[in-house]
């Protein structure tokens, strides 16, 4: 049966949330191939240097901030319904949904009202020019801020749609261990609600208010502070999703089943554990935090590192287990048995070759002393494209060519243009990612329309800064195309006819190991969430307790005039 007829209501709530996803991803590659194209000089004549910031906010927040809770909502959505054989509880997930909407309205509204000199709303000019890590002293029109908090709300509305639908099937399967796609998206929301208090305290207690003009000053290391408490734990609401596809959907789609459920469980439990104690990695050069808590972060992120090296065993292996399933045989040569040509498979398999890549930048961003040769440098961005960029962004596009017909019930349309759009945007993402790195290498600039390469001579490290900008702009054209290609599928794809039967269906293999095989003590929520607390505290009590103690909204360094 399709899942669309079993449960039609669910199908209809990610349909939903995927068009938004889709919409804002179309909206953010259209901004992203403009900043291209200006930073590196290429072509300048879509916008003004000094409006590239309000075209790199937009992109930002449309990207990795709305496109993916979107996808993630509706994924997740699919996931729980799927794994616990039922639909989601409607009301509270159409409620988030609507939340979750009209705060990417109130946000894309201001960002664009600063593109087209919209009049001044409140009293204050709307305009949203302060980039998607939207910490002080920049400030954004109030519109912006409540829309971010009415997002985040909104995504744990949806959370709880999932707990209900836990709940209801325990009452019905009492003893059972809790279905794997589920404890996923449970292990996720949990590690989600914990760092989005971070995030909820700063916007709600300090933004909105300064931007209303009813407090005068904020204290930019708490507020950068509450911020990356929730800027790094975010990475891994996006990464999760991505893993919960690398686990559960790439195995079958190899031919093979996921190596083992009880190793899973424990990535899970690792990211909620870890996730948030480590948010000062962002910050090693943060005047006014004690080096010997830069160095926890350092320490907890380094841990970190491991259930993605796990990952990369696990999902390997069940990719090489469904090659052999094939006839494969050889050391290396089981990659050939392969479906390369089927575009969820590549897509996913690109993706996690480039998150290798991405994986290793992380760990040279996360020593603290190497950080500072590619702090603030273009190195991040070359970072974070891998990863938030391919890791989540082409797993999920590729995820969606699987997962699309199964949600309306018409089969995949424009096959061709789908085969190829994950190679074309691997090609994209590698010339400009590998750009980006060498670019940031040598020093050159992260967040600046201007980044001066000819009048002020950066040095190549390896190449010349002329190769890597060319490289960047082709790179990020052909990113641009590569999502113009998805979006045709996808439009092609809803608005097609229903006809045929579908060659493709949610059931998930058993695992080789099972959940039998891991210990029931992983499932125990209430204990791992204990932990992850105690980490925070540990992590984060006495610097936090020592910012609020310089007074919460007189800090104790002069206030930075804006
Ligand atoms: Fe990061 C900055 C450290 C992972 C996103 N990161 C950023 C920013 C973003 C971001 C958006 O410590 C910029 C924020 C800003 O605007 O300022 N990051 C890490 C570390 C990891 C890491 C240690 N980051 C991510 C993920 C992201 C993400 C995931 C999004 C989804 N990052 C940092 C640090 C900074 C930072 C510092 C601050 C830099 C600064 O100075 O500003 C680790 O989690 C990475 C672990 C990953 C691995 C790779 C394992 C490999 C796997 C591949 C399996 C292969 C498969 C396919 C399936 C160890 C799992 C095989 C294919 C075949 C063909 C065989
Ligand atoms: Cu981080």
């Amino acid at each position: 049966m399709v899942f669309v007829d079993s449960y039609p209501k669910t199908s209809k709530l990610v349909r939903s949330e995927f068009i938004v996803a889709f919409v804002a991803l179309g909206i953010g590659a259209l901004f992203g191939v403009v900043q291209a194209l200006h930073r590196t000089g290429v072509f300048r004549g879509f916008v003004s240097s000094a409006d590239y910031y309000t075209i790199l906010t937009g992109h930002g927040v449309l990207l990795a901030l709305v496109f993916t809770t979107f996808f993630i909502a509706g994924l997740f959505a699919w996931a729980v319904s799927n794994s616990l054989e039922r639909e989601l509880p409607h009301r509270i997930a159409w409620s988030a949904f609507w939340i979750m909407l009209t705060g990417t309205v109130l946000a894309a509204v201001s960002i664009i009202g600063g593109l087209v000199g919209a009049p001044s709303i409140l009293g204050h000019d709307l305009k949203a020019d302060v980039l998607f890590t939207f910490y002080t002293p920049l400030k954004a029109h109030p519109a912006f801020y409540i829309g971010a908090a009415l997002i985040i709300v909104g995504s744990w509305i949806a959370g709880l749609a999932y707990f209900k639908a836990l709940w209801e099937w325990r009452s019905e399967n009492p003893g059972e261990r809790i279905p794997l796609q589920t404890f996923m998206v449970l292990t996720t929301m949990l590690m989600w609600y914990i760092s989005t208090i971070g995030v909820a305290v700063e916007v709600v207690a300090f933004l909105i208010p300064w931007s209303l003009g009813l407090i005068q000053n904020v204290d930019p290391l708490l507020t950068r502070t509450l911020f990356w408490y929730f800027g790094h734990p975010v990475v891994y609401f996006w990464l999760m999703p991505a893993y919960l596809v690398w686990y559960t959907i790439l195995p079958k789609l190899a031919g093979g089943r996921l190596f083992s459920d009880p190793l899973a469980r424990v990535v899970f439990v690792a990211f909620l554990l870890l996730s948030t104690p480590v948010g000062f990695h962002h910050q090693y050069t943060d005047p006014g935090i004690p080096s010997g808590y830069k160095f926890i972060a350092m320490t907890n992120t380094m841990f970190l590192l491991l259930p993605s090296l796990l990952t990369a065993f696990t999902v390997v292996a069940s990719v090489e287990h469904g090659a052999r399933q094939r006839g494969a045989k050889g050391y290396l040569s089981w990659l050939r048995n392969l479906p390369w040509g089927k575009p969820a498979f590549a897509g996913c398999m690109l993706a996690g070759l480039m998150f290798a890549a991405g994986g290793f930048s992380g760990m040279i961003n996360a020593g603290m002393n190497i950080n500072y040769l590619i702090h603030n440098t273009i190195w991040v961005p070359g970072h974070f494209h891998l990863t938030v960029g391919t890791a989540f962004a082409l797993t999920a596009m590729a995820i969606s060519y699987w997962l699309v017909p199964q949600i309306t019930g018409k089969k995949l349309q424009q096959r061709t243009i789908a085969t190829l759009q994950p190679y074309v945007w691997f090609v994209g993402m590698a010339l400009m990612s590998n750009a980006m790195h060498r670019a940031g290498l040598a020093g050159i600039p992260r967040r600046t329309a201007e980044p001066t390469y000819d009048e002020f001579a950066f040095e190549g490290v390896a190449g010349t800064v002329g190769e890597m900008r060319i490289q960047i702009a082709i790179g990020g054209f052909l990113l641009f195309v590569g999502a113009a290609m998805f979006l045709i599928v996808m439009a092609d794809t809803l608005l097609a006819r229903r006809g045929g039967t579908l060659s493709v269906n949610s059931n998930i293999p058993e695992p080789l190991s099972g959940a039998d095989h891991s210990p029931r003590i992983l499932d125990n929520y209430k204990l791992w969430t204990a932990i992850a607390l105690l980490l925070i505290v540990i992590a984060y009590g006495p610097p936090l307790a020592s910012m609020v103690a310089d007074g919460l909204f007189a800090p104790g360094s002069p206030p930075i005039p804006v």
